[in-house]
């Protein structure tokens, strides 16, 4: 079971055993004080047994577990996604075994299918011949999308040059899927930690609601996983409320946290995580940062600082920094890589909310247009429900009709 004793519990515990020892010293009449000696030993006994069992980690007794089967942790509050109403629930056995990752990416790529391919594969299916006309309707079809207009055009004169061999719907979307597969396949770069850089250290930027604290709560649980040990640093110290979110998924994943108070400086939040992430020798250290400020002072200036502070104690950090970008927002994403990349270099991206999002095909915008590896995709609100990103994978699942 995944579930690890807060302070809270270790409390009751003690609770639990002191009343313990007072229900032995009653029975013994060891008890000097009138008052306790007073009350029934089996009372105490019945409070030491309640308290003890209240603190174990059983799903349905322990207040802070659920009542449903642990293996899948849900984020605090979901995010609405357009799934159709009165949707029958998965079977109780589909939930325990859970889908692969295949099944989950294709399903969260669903909508993106529907409103990118699907519009697509419609131009097509108006006309077997690629004469003038399906041409010009293919390229305003693509324009509209959300790939952007300059990856619009690229792939339209691909498809333009490869006319010639192109003799119905099914060769024009196999094309199509060629030239998407090989922009994406250049941005597949997995992230891997290097053995020599101890601590590592991942910088996660992007504007507010992005995904930024569920993403970096999914990055520790899977770097958990692989038996690395993670520090989270609260850089976000706009609202309590953010820091208290991040400290409460770190606790979660079992992760170390390096708290701030709200509104102290984000760059001493950070220094203040380097300096434990070493002292305690942690193997990464992960910093959530704000979308916003308190000040008037600029977001990118302040996060340019935070850069500096890192380098300036450890030199070479932050060795990652990674970008949140909310796939909901389309081709906004692609605006918001340029501002953030023009001012902090970014090194690799994190596509969140694919699975609440028809305009997912901005990844493919982004992927033509910057030289930054995309790392990880977000399809939905489980720690599970972050994964590493794969062209070949991605594109099979874009493509899938379900
Ligand atoms: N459906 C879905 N929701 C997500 C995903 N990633 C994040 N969210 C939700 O997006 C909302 C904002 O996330 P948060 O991490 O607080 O954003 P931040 O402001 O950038 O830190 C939360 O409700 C998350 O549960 C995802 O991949 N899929
Ligand atoms: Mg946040």
């Amino acid at each position: 079971m995944n579930y690890r004793f807060s302070t809270h519990d270790y409390v009751i515990f003690i609770l639990s055993y002191a009343f313990f020892f007072l229900y032995l010293a009653d029975t013994q009449s060891m008890l000097s004080f009138p008052l306790l000696h007073a009350i029934p030993s089996w009372l105490y006994l019945a409070v030491a047994v309640v308290l003890n069992v209240w603190a174990l980690p059983v799903p349905g007794i322990h207040p802070r577990l659920p009542s449903r089967p642990p293996e899948r942790t849900p984020l605090p509050s979901p995010s609405v996604t357009e799934e159709p109403a009165g949707k029958a629930p998965e079977p109780e056995e589909k939930a325990l075994s859970g889908p692969t990752p295949e099944e989950k990416l294709g399903k969260g790529l669903s909508k993106t299918h529907k409103g990118f391919i699907d519009r697509i594969s419609a131009v097509f299916k108006r006309s077997s011949t690629l004469d003038q006309n399906l041409l010009s309707e293919l390229e305003e079809t693509l324009v509209g999308t959300d790939i952007g207009v300059r990856t619009a055009y690229a792939l339209f004169e691909t498809i333009q040059k490869k006319a010639a061999s192109i003799d119905g719907p099914e060769s024009a979307i196999s094309a199509i899927r060629t030239e998407i597969e090989a922009i994406l396949e250049k941005r597949e770069s997995e992230l891997v930690l290097p053995l020599d850089i101890k601590p590592y250290v991942i910088m996660v930027a992007g504007v507010n609601g992005s995904g930024k604290t569920t993403t970096i709560a999914k990055i520790a649980h899977r770097l958990k996983n692989e038996g690395k040990s993670v520090v989270i640093a609260s850089g976000d110290t706009f609202r309590a409320a953010a820091i208290e979110q991040l400290e409460h998924w770190a606790n979660r994943v079992g992760a170390d946290f390096v708290k701030a108070h709200e509104g102290a400086d984000p760059s001493s939040v950070a220094f203040d995580g380097l300096q434990a992430a070493i002292s305690r020798n942690h193997d990464v250290l992960i910093i959530d940062t704000a979308g916003r400020l308190h000040t008037r002072e600029n977001l990118m200036e302040e996060l340019k600082k935070t850069q500096r502070v890192l380098d300036k104690k450890f030199p070479g950090a932050p060795h990652e920094i990674l970008l949140v970008l909310d796939a909901t927002l389309g081709q906004n994403a692609i605006e918001q890589t340029r501002q953030f990349n023009n001012a902090l270099g970014v090194t690799g991206i994190a596509l969140t909310k694919l699975d609440g999002s028809s305009k997912g095909g901005v990844i493919v915008g982004i992927a033509n247009e910057f030289e930054i590896p995309i790392r990880f995709i977000g399809i939905g609100e489980d720690m599970d429900d972050l994964q590493p990103f794969h062209a070949r994978s991605f594109v099979n699942a874009l493509f899938l009709d379900n």
